[in-house]
């Protein structure tokens, strides 16, 4: 694994140390990102050479095909049923293990695997490693159905005092029509900070439209953060 980049051995790292969490006979919940592609990769060959028997939910298709690709079986989380642990990336980690999901565009997947598994490990670099939420821009989940309605509502939201925060910038993902898996769209919130991200998380979840947004609250029980001399930390 010499040839990888500073960032890619950190991420790579991160996978390496969170793959050993996984034992035989586990239910898992697999990540979407390119930090979740390391770790697919890195748990294909420990599972390829231990010859462990493992049940997978993927959070997105393109790591339901990267799975297959690499010879994991991949059932729904409907045929799996509750997971054991979820491995996945983050966009921000806090202090508190409150993250920011969703850059990838599967957050809504990505939360019900989270929220369905004993144990939801995040794999993440050192950037991603922040003292208040915000800076990246938080991902909200609207359904297609009246998006721009959904997208005024949700300004009127945030521009209200309720959350004092200041007038934000909504900008819809890559600017044309954004489609999830689900076939929802995204929109980004450009907030800077987060100072209370329960009260935000439930004010978007409350308008109608919204199906889902990117903050994990509560939900992240070990952040693994990867070096790019190859070590790693745990939050
Ligand atoms: C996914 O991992 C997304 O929720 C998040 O945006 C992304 C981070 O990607 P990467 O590992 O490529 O930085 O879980």
């Amino acid at each position: 694994m010499s040839d990888l980049s500073p960032a890619d051995t950190a991420k790579n790292a991160a996978a390496i140390a969170a793959v050993r969490l996984v034992e035989d006979g586990m239910r898992l919940g697999l990540g979407t990102g390119s930090t979740a592609a390391f770790m697919v990769r890195r748990l294909a060959e420990r599972a390829a050479e231990e010859g462990l028997s493992l049940r997978c939910a993927a959070t997105s298709q393109a790591t339901a095909d990267l799975a297959e690709a690499h010879g994991l079986k991949i059932e729904t989380l409907d045929e799996i049923g509750w997971l054991d642990l979820t491995l996945d990336g983050a966009d921000e980690v806090d202090p508190d293990l409150n993250l920011i999901k969703g850059g990838g565009g599967a957050l809504l997947r990505e939360k019900i695997v989270a929220k369905a598994s004993d144990r939801m490990v995040v794999m993440a670099d050192g950037n991603k490693v922040v003292e208040t939420l915000g800076a990246f821009h938080l991902p909200v989940e609207v359904i297609g159905f009246g998006w721009q309605i959904t997208r005024e509502l949700i300004q009127r939201v945030l521009d209200s005092s309720e959350l004092d925060h200041r007038p934000i910038l909504l900008r819809q993902r890559n600017e044309a029509p954004y489609r999830t898996d689900e076939g929802n769209l995204i929109l980004d919130l450009a907030l800077e900070e987060i100072h209370d991200p329960e009260r935000l998380s439930a004010a978007l979840n409350a308008i109608p439209g919204v199906v889902e947004n990117g903050l994990f609250l509560h939900i992240c029980d070990l952040a693994i953060i990867g070096r790019p001399d190859g070590s790693v930390a745990e939050l």
